[in-house]
């Protein structure tokens, strides 16, 4: 007991500031921030959404990542999806990307139907995204734990698709 009572002393003294020792600076007691996310330089920085995806049959690259990346339970989001044709090497511009989300363990899917947002074509469902970047708005996970987000591409060297889970805490 003794031995504590002089541990807890000192330690208090290094609060203070007046004990010579080196304390290095204590880390933000932030247990969100605690998680280390894999050091891929090409992904975004703190997006625990952000997915880089290749397609079942290795047709298309994806590059999938939640606007907000961390979304909130019962709250909308988009889903950013970015096509890459494996074949051609270039970004798949005119394709058609469709994207659902369900809880196989629960055997729902989720209260919203997201749809494709048309953008500058209309309802040309294969019309032009620069940069073969396709933003999916109407997402809802109206509940905690895994969603399986499933994904299907369009274009020109066939249909293809891909899945992975994501964990709402
Ligand atoms: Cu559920």
């Amino acid at each position: 007991m003794r031995a504590a009572h002089v541990l807890v002393l000192s330690l208090a003294f290094g609060a203070c500031g007046s004990a010579p020792t080196a304390t290095p600076p204590a880390a933000p007691a932030d247990p969100a921030a605690a998680p280390v996310a894999p050091t891929d330089p090409s992904a975004s920085p703190a997006a625990p959404s952000a997915k880089t995806l290749t397609t079942q049959s290795g047709t298309y690259e994806l590059s999938v990542v939640f606007d907000p990346p961390a979304p909130e339970m019962g709250a909308l989001f988009d889903v950013v999806a970015t096509v890459v044709d494996r074949r051609t090497k270039l970004p798949l511009v005119n394709g058609k990307v469709t994207l659902n989300a369900r809880m196989p363990q629960h055997g729902h899917g989720m209260e919203t139907d997201p749809a494709q947002d048309a953008g500058a074509c209309g309802k040309d469902p294969t019309c032009p995204h620069e940069g073969g970047v396709y933003r999916t708005k109407g997402f809802k996970f109206h509940m905690g734990g895994e969603w399986t987000v499933t994904i299907e591409v369009v274009g020109a060297s066939g249909t293809d698709s891909t899945s992975f889970v994501y964990e709402l805490k």
